[in-house]
């Protein structure tokens, strides 16, 4: 697809220059952009005040070098990434993905991301990310350790508890958060509310941990009820991933009546007819940090089979990408269809490509996009931070109805945008939409910075 409008055309051409060789940043600006187009033909304030100019251009952007010496003696050097993109709404708030592929572009996709979605939250948090392109997989603890101290030290300068709130993502799990947390608190002797997904003995908040897979199955079941008159109630399920995201995903869409059949890693997918045993898994993953494919070893008829693509070729009702962007592409997508899918939820950030987005979207598949799918887990952080700032804890239930009521109010204030703005049904341009309004009023509001 092209720009209809000029300026928006010009905005686009001006990030591609200034930001060069950052295919990932490009394609998220692209794609709100695009949402945008109505939005900006009925508001020429938005162009004066230059809020598009503005909201494509991170506030901050901090790279550091990270060392850290291994169990052998031998040093090694990381490179760190803290991007503030935006604070309009709230202090920056957004994870920390510690990845071999975690870059500049990479990083500044998912900051910019993070805008849209913390505001559709409904909760005053502005959008950042970092991470480092430390690869946490086949360390021992203490190299981790060592890793997130070295990485907290140069960090602990740039954020704070109403300035900028990391948290988890990929590679970055309870375990880094904790190590994270120490260093912070010795550098800076306070104990405040800096990270989020802290262990729940100092400070984190019950349903963290489950949040953002949770959310995304309550996100898809109020589209499924409002968009097909259905629900997760014999649907069968498949679902990329086995970290945080996928597992509580597929917990949840098992409660929710629907039939778990995959599960993946970057190696490849398992697949159980008689529905994935999530307790399996959990050991596997959380607490021998094993592969996906010891799932086989372990419980008869599920079968393991290499190469992590390949689970989009398994049938299903309702597919839950939750590993990473772009891994679901158009031929992908195509497999899907033909195979009868009626609904995809997305649990990681951008994992459609934008070809796979328009095969479903040109196809009438109900299609949740991650900004407003997997807003659960920032949004229970923020939940998380006002206990904090409380000095109090709410109970599961509690935590878990909040997070309910938000994901329920995020599907009908994208569905009611795209409604609004004329492309009904479109969720993609909706949550754009309804993410956008509330950052680019504050924006408005706040003035410009000569
Ligand atoms: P985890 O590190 O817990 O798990 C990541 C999973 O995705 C692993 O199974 C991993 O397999 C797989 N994966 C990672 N990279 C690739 C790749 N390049 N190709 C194939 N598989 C891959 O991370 P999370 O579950 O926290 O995050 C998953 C997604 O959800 C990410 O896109 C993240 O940004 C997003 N997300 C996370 C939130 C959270 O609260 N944690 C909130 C909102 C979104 P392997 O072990 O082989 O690497
Ligand atoms: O992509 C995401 O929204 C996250 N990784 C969670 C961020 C957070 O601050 O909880």
């Amino acid at each position: 697809m092209s720009f209809k409008n000029q300026y928006l055309a010009n905005v686009y051409e001006q990030v591609t220059k200034r930001n060069p060789n950052e295919p990932e940043f490009h394609q998220a600006v692209r794609e709100v952009l695009e949402s945008l187009e109505p939005v900006v033909e009925k508001n020429p304030k938005l162009v004066e005040t230059g809020v598009i100019d503005r909201i494509v251009e991170p506030e901050r952007q901090i790279f550091f070098r990270v060392s850290w010496v291994d169990d052998n003696g031998k040093v090694h050097v990381n490179r760190g990434f803290r991007v503030q993109f935006n604070s309009a709404i709230g202090p920056y708030k957004g994870g920390i993905r510690l990845h071999p592929s975690v870059n500049a572009s990479v990083i500044k996709f998912l900051g910019f991301e993070q805008i849209f979605k913390n505001s559709l939250t409904g909760l005053p948090i502005g959008g950042g990310k970092g991470g480092s392109d430390f690869d946490p997989k086949g360390k021992s603890d203490n190299e981790v350790m060592r890793f997130c101290q070295s990485f907290m030290t140069e960090l602990s300068k740039h954020i704070g508890a109403d300035t900028d709130v990391p948290a988890g993502d990929i590679g970055t799990g309870a375990r880094e958060i904790g190590y994270m947390y120490g260093q912070y608190k010795r550098l800076r002797n306070e104990f405040t509310g800096v990270l989020t997904g802290k262990g729940l003995a100092y400070g984190g908040s019950l349903a963290r941990t489950e949040a953002t897979g949770y959310g995304l199955c309550y996100l898809t079941q109020e589209m499924l009820s409002v968009m097909n008159n259905s629900s997760f109630e014999g649907k069968t399920v498949v679902i990329s991933g086995s970290g945080n995201v996928a597992i509580y995903a597929a917990q949840k869409a098992t409660q929710l009546g629907g039939k778990v059949v995959t599960m993946s890693d970057s190696n490849g997918y398992i697949y159980d007819a008689n529905g994935i045993n999530i307790d399996v898994v959990k050991q596997i993953k959380e607490v021998e940090r094993g592969r996906i494919s010891e799932y086989a070893n372990r419980v008869a008829g599920s079968v393991y089979t290499a190469g992590c693509k390949g689970v989009w070729t398994i049938p299903c009702d309702v597919a839950l990408p939750c590993a990473t962007q772009n891994e679901i592409d158009k031929e992908s997508a195509e497999i899907l269809i033909k195979n009868g899918v009626i609904a995809v939820g997305e649990g990681a950030n951008m994992p459609s490509t934008p070809e796979a987005v328009e095969v479903f979207q040109s196809n009438g598949i109900l299609f949740a996009p991650a900004k407003a799918a997997n807003a659960g887990g920032v949004a229970t952080s923020a939940l998380e931070m006002s206990q904090n700032s409380m000095r109090y804890g709410w109970t599961f239930e509690e935590v878990d109805s909040k997070l309910h009521d938000i994901m329920v109010n995020i599907f009908h204030n994208a569905y009611n945008a795209a409604e609004k703005y004329g492309v009904k049904g479109n969720l993609v341009a909706g949550a754009n939409i309804a993410g956008f309004e509330k950052v680019a009023d504050a924006m408005m509001a706040q003035g410009i910075a000569y």
